[in-house]
This record gives structure tokens, sequence and C-alpha cells, in this order.
């Protein structure tokens, strides 16, 4: 018989980006810890869970002593006793506690998910296998596979000072054969892209995910009296060619063995919500478009670079816009629902009743819990929607997701750069996991092949 929790701990730590978070430790009967920290997002879906913060003037109203303390009073008051391998009935207990099933407001869904991935990951161990095969078993999954990485190398929109309104400019190891063939590629694309930049006279500092955010570039000019004067300003365009050129740099077929995702999170940049949207690129040239220009847009992009992925093209309440996105490049693109879906069951199948998007973003603490985390990914699966497994631009050590990745065969993953401990930890997960596996180690490759 699996153990039964004994006590549930809940403490504040620090995010990737020094602002408060929570981490949980679930201790059994039979002495086994398991542990969990939560993620947090920049760019967030109106539809979100809640993410239960102090208010007030400590660490500037981001504390999470109240969430710690729903923890270690009211959920583990809940929880205590409850047998380990009973993850849903552990998650609706929590959820039937808080009494809000979408917003989970009461008690803060980073409280609730701190504790359902410290339950999982209690689990896993009680029952003596890696978190990755556990996963496996709740979900049913027929084929585990190591996924293909979409690595973030160049940051813009929301996470980071560049002036360029896409957010995410991700390259994908489409044509490796396993999957740390395919981080060795997308690790060199990375050097070489710095050195692309340095060159073009833009320096080289990392955004939120631990890709570049190239601003303007400058030149040597005596005459003036900084000693420099600008060169160019970083434009969409650019940071897409550079990408081109930095792949066949390290040595790598640009469209073949390399492709490219776009996250645009578009909401961040949509003037207008409810009905005919305009979206305006503020960062950059101030430039006006309607929900259909917009889809002409990517549809130019897609003709002139190897795209394969384009994540929240439209904003999250433009469902009629959505409609025309997928009408036109669903077939050729993986149009992937992060704000849109917000990893949520019920609002997924609205969308697919609606005909939009292909592919879901799944992030954990979008809707706060496991069990319904994998019942998206299952309602994905089987409607042949593919689900992209993805970090929050606030990361910690934690590295769940690569085993949830693995875990529900998921296909691909996007945890940010080839640098910073909280992206890198992820990858760094997948090789152990691929080592593991060894001969069963199927590398998910191409999404769209
Ligand atoms: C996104 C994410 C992760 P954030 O929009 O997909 O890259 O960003 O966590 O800020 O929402
Ligand atoms: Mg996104």
């Amino acid at each position: 018989m699996a153990a039964k929790i004994k006590s549930v701990v809940a403490r504040q730590i620090l995010d990737s980006r020094g602002n408060p978070t929570l981490e949980v430790d679930v201790t059994l009967t039979n002495g086994i810890i398991g542990h969990a920290a939560v993620p947090s997002g920049a760019s967030t879906g109106v539809r979100e869970a809640c993410e239960l913060r102090d208010g007030g003037k400590a660490y500037l109203g981001k504390g999470t002593t109240k969430a710690v303390k729903n923890v270690n009073e009211k959920i583990a008051k809940k929880i205590v006793g409850m047998e380990i391998s009973k993850q849903v009935e552990i998650d609706d207990a929590m959820i039937n506690l808080d009494g809000n099933r979408m917003l989970k407001n009461k008690l803060g869904a980073n409280a609730i998910l701190g504790v359902s991935m410290a339950v999982c990951d209690a689990a896993a161990k009680d029952a003596g296998i890696p978190l990755y095969k556990y996963i496996a078993k709740m979900h049913g999954t027929k084929q585990m596979t190591l996924p293909c990485p979409m690595c973030n190398v160049i940051n813009g929109g929301a996470h980071s000072s560049a002036p360029i309104d896409f957010q995410e400019f991700m390259v994908a190891p489409v044509g490796a054969k396993t999957f740390s063939k395919g981080l060795q590629m997308v690790t060199e694309i990375f050097h070489a892209l710095k050195k692309v930049l340095k060159d073009g006279g833009y320096d080289t500092t990392v955004g939120d995910e631990g890709g570049f955010a190239p601003g303007v570039a400058l030149k040597k000019d005596p005459k003036s009296k900084f000693g420099y004067t600008i060169k160019g300003v970083m434009t969409l365009e650019d940071a897409l060619k550079a990408l081109g050129t930095a792949t066949e740099n390290a040595g790598y077929k640009f469209g073949k063995d390399i492709k490219i995702a776009l996250d645009v999170a578009s909401s961040e940049f949509c003037d207008k919500k409810g009905a005919n949207e305009t979206y305006t690129f503020k960062k950059s040239t101030n430039k006006t478009l309607t929900s259909k220009q917009l889809v002409s847009y990517y549809e130019k992009l897609c003709s002139k670079f190897p795209i394969f992925s384009i994540e929240d093209g439209l904003d999250e309440a433009d469902w009629a816009g959505w409609k025309v996105l997928t009408d036109k490049l669903g077939k050729k693109i993986n149009l992937v629902g992060d704000d849109l879906f917000v990893t949520n069951p019920t609002i997924f199948n609205e969308g697919i009743e609606a005909g939009i998007a292909n592919a879901i973003l799944i992030k954990v603490n979008q809707v706060g819990s496991v069990s319904e985390t994998l019942a998206a990914i299952k309602r994905a699966q089987d409607e042949g929607y593919a689900p992209v497994v993805s970090h929050r631009s606030g990361e910690t050590e934690d590295t769940f997701i690569a085993d949830l990745a693995v875990g529900t065969g998921a296909g691909q993953i996007k945890t940010g750069s080839l640098s910073r401990t909280d992206r890198v930890c992820k990858y760094n997960r997948l090789l152990r996991i691929e080592e593991e596996l060894g001969k069963d180690a199927i590398y998910a490759g191409d999404p769209r092949k």
C-alpha cells in the first residue's frame, strides 16, 4: 500500500527574476520527501489561475507569505493522512477547499500547485520509479519521448528591453537524430549568434529567459562626444535573419536541421480587445495592424523564413481572428494557444469546438494542479492538438516540466535559452533522462513530420 502524507511544509524562496515564490516539502509516513517550487509568468493570460501575492511594501507587494500560510495551515490540515498515490483526489480536495476551480483565488493557485507537484514527486519516490515514469503511468502514455526543444535565443516583448515586439525567437533542432545532438546543435547556434550580434555592433546582454536582447548597434565615431554613434536598430526581420546566419555559421542547415518557432505574445500589444482588434508594434515602428493584416504579415514571414510554429499570434479574446489565422496557416504551421487556452481544459474545449489553433501550450501554473495539467495534455492528444510543455519567464531550479514532457510523450518543450541555470537545468535533466533510458530514449524530432 502507498504511504500517507505525514506533513506539508511551504516556505518563501526567490525565483530567477528576484521575485518571491514558494517551495513545498511533502513528507510521507515512511520518511520519503517530495519537493517542488512554483514558477511565475510576466506576459500572463487574463484567464490564468490566480497567483496569490501579499501586496504591501515588502518585496514590492510580490511576497508569497499568505500562500505559504495557506499551505502550512489550511491545505496541510486537509490532506495530511491522504494516500500519496491519489493525485486526483488530493488535487480535488485542495480545489474544493478553495471553492473556485477556475481561478483558485482563495488559497492561491501558486499554493495549490506547489503542493500538487510535491505530492507527485513524493508519490514517484514512494513507487520507487523516476518522476517521468511515474507521470507516464498516471497518464497512460503509450510512448515516452524526449521532446524537441524550442530554445528562445532572442528575447523581446515583455521579457527584455530589446526594441522588438515579438516576445520569443526560438530555434528548434528538428533534424537531429537524438535529443543530446539537438541540444548540442542549438547550443552551438547560441554561441554563433553571440558572435553575429557582436560583429554587428549589438550588445549581447540577455533577457529574462537567457536569450539575447539586442537593441541598437553602435559604431566607433571619434567625432561624437560619446565616442560612438548608432549604426542601426534591431528589427524583427533582422532578428530572424540573425538566426539564419548563426545557424549556417555553426555549420547547420537553416530550414532542414533547424527551424524557427515564434512566441508573438500578441496580447501584450493588442490595443482594443473584444471585437475588431488592432495591434500596434509599440516597441518598434508604432505601426497598427488589424487581425487580418497581422495574419497576412505572418504568411509573409512564413514564406521568407523557415517558421514551423507561431504561439499567441493573436490576442486571447480575438477568436474571430484566430479562426482566420487557423484557416489560413493551420495546415502548414503549428499555431499554439498560450494566453488563449491558459492550460485550462474548459477553455480549451471551447477552443476545440470553435476550431481554432492546432497546438496548446502547457504551463502547470496557469491551471494550478498536476491532474488538471495532465487532463489538458490528454485532451490535446486525443484531439490531435500538439501539446507544448513550457516553463514561465520567472523560473526556479525545479525541473518538473522536463519529466512532464517525457512522461506524457508531449513531443515539444520550450524552456528558454542555452544560458542561465534556471533554463539550462531543464535541458540537463533531459540529458540525464536520455542517458537513463538508453536505447529506449526516442527523440520526438520534427513536430510537423
Ligand atoms: C510565454 C511565457 C514563457 P511568461 O508567454 O509563453 O516563455 O512567458 O511566463 O512571461 O508568460
Ligand atoms: Mg507565450
